[in-house]
């Protein structure tokens, strides 16, 4: 055999990002981004070199559950691999929770966070997964106001010191179902005086140093959980929110409380916390994801004992956001491979790069990671808004106007359940880019798609977050979300006066008066035709902003950049599908579906 195949490499994963350096120029200041960039530039390397050179090495490993020492003692010990540990390192090192709440640049703290995270993915093999959940811990705690609590946790979720450090895990989801998540079984049991009595750090840490000498021992004024969690993601944590039934509570999510529990004692041990199998999963096998058994484990109210589900809302947006965000850092890597292989491969006498068709695909595909790019990185913006109104930033954008809250609250499920879906599609056919070699285990390819695979299921499916984005319209066509949505629309549209830019814009009016106006008749119908509809409504709704973002990238791009491939980005997107919203009759859906 003579013929040798070269692999497909990866650059300075920054420096190579038009895209990503592209937006940064358009939102940041100049000073910010000068201050940053450092930064960002070495991580993009190592993502593209050294961590990404480990990750290939570390494809076969996985993390590993003990669950019995040799003289029987359980002691439910889960090893995770080498390039975990690393990745937890790193994340610490570059601050991916800390530039969150430190808020050196105001609100832009989170897209610079976003964009730390967004470089650090896909060479990580989902540790963003437990840092989502720490974000979204840290977040929900500040939001809760218990301050026991936040000055017990915070500062370790926010460290930038690797002893210090600490992972949270989420655990919503039982038996009973994950996206139901009112039918949560886990009792809780009070074991003395409510834990919102609770008033000082101090108290809190007393408490805690004395329960440290056994598991059987809580601090006073604490609750005991019994029952079991089907899906404890990421269980190496040091401490976990979760939902729980006070004895006498009501069924449904708002008989629920939200939880907070610190996993191990001082020695190590789980605290009446039983691991019993890690799960067999299509992807995400870094991710140490947990079935347990809770006996008595020891836990604090964050915020009284009702309407858990309502409280632990703060922390799905978030680990929603990161949702996003891995999934256009995983098309990023997906096209990224994929083009640099299109330049090194023959096929019928010329180069993959020099195919028509094989360009075309590409380019679609492109317009489609970029296009997720900008709203997931909009919500970003949305987010560090909404996390700092109020205050007074360094960037002059603390104020919100009235709609945001709430338009945060619709993009934020339109975000996530568009991003996903696209992400599935794109790593689907840069798989296919490959042919053959990209059905091959060792090209590392293979675990690229599996692993999107989970970001349209995880942290809410499709259709249950279809059904959230009805929730978050409220009344439909009055209400302020949409009114949010419609003038975020026209604001990406007041700029353009490129006239490449016409026909995707009117495609975007065309879209959202669609909606808008199939929004005030359906609302007046009954309620299963708006139900089944509203994927299409949903999906309609995220490709119509991501549609409108570019379009204000692609004016901002050529005025400032002089560059016309955000323009024509724009287009192929246009033409990409982007009013989804077809009536089609229930009955005949049901009779597809006996
Ligand atoms: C790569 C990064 C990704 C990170 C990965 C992390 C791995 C973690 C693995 C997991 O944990 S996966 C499991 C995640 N589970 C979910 O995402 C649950 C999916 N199901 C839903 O989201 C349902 O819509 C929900 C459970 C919220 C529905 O439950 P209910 O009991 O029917 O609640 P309801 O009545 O809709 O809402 C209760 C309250 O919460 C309402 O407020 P009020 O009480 O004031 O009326 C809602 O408005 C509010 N609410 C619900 N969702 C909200 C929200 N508020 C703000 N934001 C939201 N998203």
């Amino acid at each position: 055999m003579s013929f040798q195949q070269s692999s497909p490499g990866l650059g300075n994963q920054y420096e190579d990002d038009r895209v990503l350096r592209s937006y940064l120029a358009r939102v940041l200041p100049e000073t910010m981004l000068s201050e940053i960039e450092p930064s960002l530039r070495e991580l993009g390397r190592l993502a593209g070199a050294d961590l990404y050179q480990m990750q290939l090495a570390d494809r076969l490993n996985e993390p590993r559950l003990t669950q019995w020492d040799a003289w029987g003692n359980r002691i439910d010990h889960v090893e995770m691999t080498p390039l975990w540990r690393e990745a937890e390192r790193i994340a610490v090192d570059y601050g991916l929770i800390a530039t969150a709440y430190e808020q050196r640049h105001g609100s832009l703290s989170r897209v610079h966070q976003c964009t730390l995270a967004y470089l650090f993915t896909p060479s990580t093999d989902i540790y963003s997964c437990p840092l989502a959940m720490t974000d979204g811990a840290a977040r929900t705690l500040l939001s809760s106001g218990n301050q026991a609590l936040i000055d017990r946790a915070l500062p370790h979720l926010i460290s930038r010191n690797l002893e210090d450090f600490w992972t949270a895990g989420q655990w919503m989801t039982e038996l009973t179902g994950g996206s139901d998540v009112g039918l949560s079984e886990t009792r809780a049991v009070s074991t003395g005086r409510d834990s919102d009595q609770v008033s000082s750090s101090s108290q809190l840490n007393d408490n805690w140093a004395r329960s440290r000498d056994g598991i059987a021992d809580s601090p006073s004024g604490s609750w005991r959980l019994y029952g079991n969690k089907w899906f404890a993601s990421a269980i190496t944590s040091q401490i976990a929110l979760t939902l729980a039934r006070p004895e006498g509570n009501p069924p449904g999510g708002h008989g629920l409380a939200l939880f907070y529990l610190e996993l191990r004692d001082d020695s190590g041990r789980l605290r009446n916390i039983q691991i019993n199998r890690l799960k067999d999963k299509l992807g995400t096998r870094k991710v140490p994801t947990a079935e347990l058994t809770l006996v008595g484990a020891p836990a604090q109210l964050v915020k009284g004992t009702t309407d858990g589900v309502r409280n632990i809302a703060q922390m799905l947006n978030i680990t929603r956001l990161w949702n996003g965000i891995s999934a256009v850092a995983l098309m990023r890597r997906g096209l990224a491979l994929a083009t640099d292989y299109a330049r090194k491969r023959t096929a019928f006498g010329a180069l993959l790069s020099e195919k028509p068709l094989h360009v075309d695909t590409l380019a679609g595909l492109q317009a489609e990671a970029e296009a997720a790019f900008h709203l997931a990185f909009y919500v970003a913006e949305l987010t560090g808004r909404a996390e700092t109104a109020g205050t007074k930033t360094t960037n002059g954008a603390g104020e919100i106007g009235e709609d945001e809250p709430l338009f945060l609250r619709l993009l934020t499920p339109v975000m996530k359940l568009t991003t996903g879906k696209q992400a599935v599609l794109v790593l689907s056919e840069v798989v296919e880019a490959f042919g053959g070699a990209g059905y091959v285990e060792d090209t590392g390819l293979p675990q690229l798609l599996r692993d999107t695979q989970v970001l349209p299921i995880w942290e809410g499916t499709t259709n249950v977050l279809s059904l959230d984005t009805l929730r978050a319209l409220g009344t439909p066509a009055s209400s302020l979300a949409f009114r949010g949505f419609k003038s975020a629309v026209f604001n990406c549209l007041s700029e353009a006066r490129d006239p490449g830019l016409n026909e995707p814009m009117r495609i975007t009016r065309s879209a959202l008066a669609h909606a808008e106006n199939w929004l005030a008749q359906t609302s007046k119908d009954s309620q299963p035709w708006l139900e089944a509809a509203a994927r299409r409504l949903a999906m309609t709704l995220g490709r119509t902003m991501e549609l409108a973002l570019l379009i204000k990238h692609a004016q901002w791009s050529k005025d400032h950049e002089a560059d016309g491939r955000a323009t024509a980005v724009a287009r192929r997107f246009a033409n990409s599908g982007i009013d989804l919203l077809v009536d089609y009759a229930l009955d005949d859906a049901r009779a597809l579906v006996p």
